[in-house]
């Protein structure tokens, strides 16, 4: 970790059908809100190429009204980031609607902005982290390979895992494409390197490293708005469209 803040792209990812196990809980206390998942990313650009989103099964997490119309989900520490950050409003004011249990969330439907697949699913991830970002992470295999050996787990795994393979059924998309590892960059460093499972996280950390050095300083776009450009250029001009777009907040911590 850097000692400066990091600055995050908070992606909201827009309810569209709860799961069965947060269903009335969470429809009869957001007071008709729109509700979103919101993930924390650093890699905007791959935005184009999420295939679903990861949530950890034993976190807390809050639902908080933004206003009279919108409610955020998210943990509790990061929803107090957002609120000095003058998400909410009135600044500073957080309102938690309700609290409820990651393993609940899973099997929720929501909206992936900018994806090409928009419709996907929340899963569980085993390695999610209540202290970093919001809790919540927007899957993206295709180039981060935290991302893409969950995935693999689950699909060789639904039952373990307590989800319906339907869940996990949009394989990766090619988002970037780069000399080293060819248009598939996570999958490739994966196989590389050997992993076999999201428990092997000293390989995973390692396998981001690779990921993110050859995506961000070698990759090109395939796909979106700035397809041709390179990733360097790319990242701001996605990020800035999102943003534009009412899909995501700059979010710092
Ligand atoms: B990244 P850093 Cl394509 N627990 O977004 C675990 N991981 C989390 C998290 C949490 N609470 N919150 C965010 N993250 C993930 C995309 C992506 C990301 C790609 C490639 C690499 C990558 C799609 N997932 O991250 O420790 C999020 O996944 C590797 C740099 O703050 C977020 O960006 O550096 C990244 O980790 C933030 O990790």
């Amino acid at each position: 970790e850097g000692v400066g803040p990091q600055e995050y792209t908070a992606v909201k990812m827009r309810v569209l059908e709860w799961s069965a196990a947060a269903k009335s809980e969470i429809e009869s206390q957001c007071g008709g809100r729109d509700v979103f998942l919101v993930a924390a990313t650093l890699r905007p650009e791959t935005m184009y190429g999420q295939t679903n989103c990861f949530v950890g099964t034993a976190i807390k997490y809050g639902v908080f009204a933004v206003n009279d119309e919108e409610a955020y989900l998210c943990t509790y520490r990061a929803a107090r980031n957002m609120a000095y950050q003058g998400v909410f409003s009135p600044r500073g004011q957080i309102q938690q609607l309700l609290e409820i249990d990651g393993s609940k969330l899973v099997g929720t439907k929501i909206k992936a902005p900018f994806a090409i697949n928009p419709e996907v699913y929340v899963l569980p991830m085993d390695n999610v982290l209540a202290t970093k970002g919001t809790g919540v992470v927007t899957s993206v295999p295709s180039d981060s390979p935290d991302d893409f050996q969950t995935l693999t787990d689950l699909r060789k795994k639904p039952e373990f895992y307590k989800i319906q393979p339907a869940w996990a059924a949009i394989d990766p998309v090619p988002v970037i494409k780069t000399p080293a590892y060819g248009e598939l960059t996570a999958p490739a460093i994966v196989k590389q390197l050997k992993i076999q499972s999201q428990k092997d996280t000293k390989q995973l950390a390692e396998a981001k490293e690779l990921a993110y050095k050859e995506g961000f300083y070698n990759g090109v776009m395939l796909v979106g708005d700035f397809k041709g450009e390179s990733v360097v250029d790319a990242k701001p001009k996605v990020r800035k469209s999102m943003i534009d777009a009412g899909d995501a907040f700059a979010y710092a911590e």
